[in-house]
């Protein structure tokens, strides 16, 4: 198992850093969305992750300009219930790939700039542990979109 980083330290990390690690993380992200309501303050941000390289890949947040907070939360349902609560990291094995969908991982914008409308562009880097991060552009969708 990895350590459990301190999120603003790593952050710290990251801006301070002049350039990133030696090894690249081969990390695809596709089909990247947001499910947004109309005049909300939150959505959810929605992508899948695939681990072309040879190391795991883990994600230890997710930050958006257009969000005062993002967040990787799980949503599971519970005697019928749905509950979500935060999930600090995301591990991507070798090979592997992990889907963020509707009624399970995502991210959750908190905060936002402005109400989004679809068809917008919202753009969101991924956190790695270890330093580095992804740059995302994830698209708006209506409500009714899964
Ligand atoms: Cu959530």
């Amino acid at each position: 198992m990895q350590t459990r980083a301190a999120p603003f330290a790593a952050c710290l990390a990251w801006l301070c850093a002049g350039h990133g690690g030696a090894q690249s993380p081969a990390l695809e992200v596709t089909d990247a969305w947001v499910r947004a309501a109309p005049g909300a303050e939150v959505a959810a941000a929605y992508f899948t992750v695939h681990n072309a390289g040879s190391i795991p890949v883990t994600l230890s947040g997710v930050r958006s300009a257009l969000a005062a907070s993002a967040m990787i939360h799980e949503s599971k349902l519970d005697n019928g219930r749905s509950s979500m609560r935060p999930r600090e990291q995301l591990s991507v094995a070798p090979g592997a790939t992990v889907r963020l969908a509707p009624g399970g991982l995502h991210v959750m914008l908190a905060q936002l700039a402005h109400p989004l409308t679809p068809g917008e562009e919202v753009p969101l880097l991924l956190l790695l542990a270890g330093g580095g991060s992804v740059a995302v552009t994830a698209r708006v969708r209506p409500l009714s979109a899964d």
